[in-house]
């Protein structure tokens, strides 16, 4: 019997930060995990260091169901982002340790193939609709079959999803405090239904536009907005409304055919599992990362595709390569794929975390026959980059009222 040795975790920031959990078996093989939560890394890294890596030591690492088990039932206080990415983290780093060990492919330990690639969705920003009409003619240039539209809102200063350099859009921002946004439902509302009249004038059908409204409309206002969006057909319409209320997507199911994509922000299927069984959403957006790991991950997929719904991981440039790495494993091997968010990390990044996926004409490819997850971290590298604490956006309504980011 093999046992897990020792375990440490990595922080870096080639950029931005990044938490990266090395588990150690005595034989030498090693597996990594994805353990970056945007916006509050340390907590995850104590809740590794403090509480979960003593736990490990001497434990068979084969034994990925029972470790899952002991760290979400054993801690007692369960669910949550920290907790969670925390579990994530572990799983990711075992299953990467029996791929490793049995010398394959994670994809092959999870039922083998279901197709040869992934289809992405990149990020097209811009100020105006302009701009952003020229952002997604050059995604579609670069070969993406499906991609995101954001644009500036007249009226607003900034919005989400909208970076000032053309490089892609990285929210956290490092400083002692939160940047405050000011936000305006009425202007974006008026607007936004333009966009994607000009897209589709301009690019015709074929191709998958999504948009992400990022939480901040009220049901009926979503519904308001999907109603508007159905002659452009969109691939989804993405976290119209915060998700906490599962039920409140009732009021925007009765309204509006466009397709409803959300659960970046969940962390477990108790999150989904309304929304899921009343097939009130399309896509599930929990990566793996967020959502306890590939463990727990393959059981939402299961059950999510009982009703109809599919995986749209999230793939921000703040979940790293090592959780990309994981998504594709994954992406590659269940039936019921939707598509993978595709951020590029930057060449640092890339550099830090040597990966085997390659994107070509819309799809990410896997490098064949990379056993476990197929990435790994440079330790070395990695340190000359240290943590710098960044904050996620603070977003205020016209009138001072605090709002969702
Ligand atoms: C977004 C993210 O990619 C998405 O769909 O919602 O940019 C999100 O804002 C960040 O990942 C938050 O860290
Ligand atoms: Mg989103």
């Amino acid at each position: 019997m093999t046992t897990i040795e020792s375990a440490k975790v990595i922080v870096c920031s080639p950029g931005r930060n990044f938490v990266t959990l090395k588990i150690f078996t005595e034989q030498g093989v090693y597996g990594l995990g994805d353990a970056t939560l945007n916006g509050r890394e340390k907590a995850v890294v104590s809740y590794l260091e403090d509480y979960v890596i003593p736990c490990l030591i001497g434990r068979d690492p084969s034994r990925i169901e029972d470790i899952w088990q002991y760290l979400y039932k054993g801690a007692y206080w369960r669910r949550g982002p920290v907790t969670m990415s925390a579990i994530a983290a572990v799983d990711m780093a075992l299953w990467d340790i029996k791929g490793k060990m049995l010398d394959t492919p994670v994809y092959n330990l999870l039922g083998g193939k279901s197709r040869e690639a992934v289809m992405v969705y990149g990020h097209a920003n811009g100020k105006d609709i302009a701009e952003t009409i020229d952002e997604v003619g050059r995604h579609l240039d670069k070969g993406y079959k499906a991609v995101r539209a954001q644009s500036g809102i007249p009226g607003i200063e900034s919005t989400y999803g909208v970076s000032k350099t053309k490089d892609n859009y990285e929210p956290a921002v490092r400083g002692d405090l939160p940047k405050e946004s000011l936000w305006s439902t009425e202007k974006y509302l008026n607007f936004i239904p333009k966009l994607f009249k000009e897209l589709r004038d301009t690019y015709g059908d074929e191709p998958h536009l999504l948009h992400d409204c990022h939480h901040r409309l009220t049901p009926i206002e979503a519904a308001r907005l999907g109603k508007e969006f159905e002659p452009y057909h969109l691939f989804w319409m993405e976290d119209c409304t915060p998700a906490e209320l599962q039920e409140s997507f009732r009021i925007i199911r009765e309204h509006t055919t466009t397709p409803l994509a959300v659960g970046e922000v969940f962390n477990t299927v108790w999150d989904a599992q309304l929304l899921i069984s009343e097939m009130l959403i399309d896509y599930l957006r929990t990566s793996i990362v967020r959502g306890g790991g590939i463990s727990h991950m393959k059981k939402i997929a299961s059950f999510a595709e009982i009703y109809h719904v599919r995986t749209g991981f999230h793939g921000a440039t703040d979940l790293s390569p090592v959780t990309m790495s994981a998504a594709l494993n994954f992406d590659l091997s269940i039936n019921n794929f939707g598509i993978q968010e595709y951020m590029p990390h930057n060449g640092l990044t890339q550099e830090l975390f040597p990966n085997s996926y390659q994107f070509k004409d819309g799809f990410m490819y896997l490098e064949e026959g990379k056993p476990g997850l197929g990435v790994d971290i440079d330790e070395e590298k990695a340190s000359k980059y240290p943590y710098e604490r960044a904050y996620l956006p603070v977003n205020r309504k016209e009138d001072g009222t605090l709002f969702n980011w």
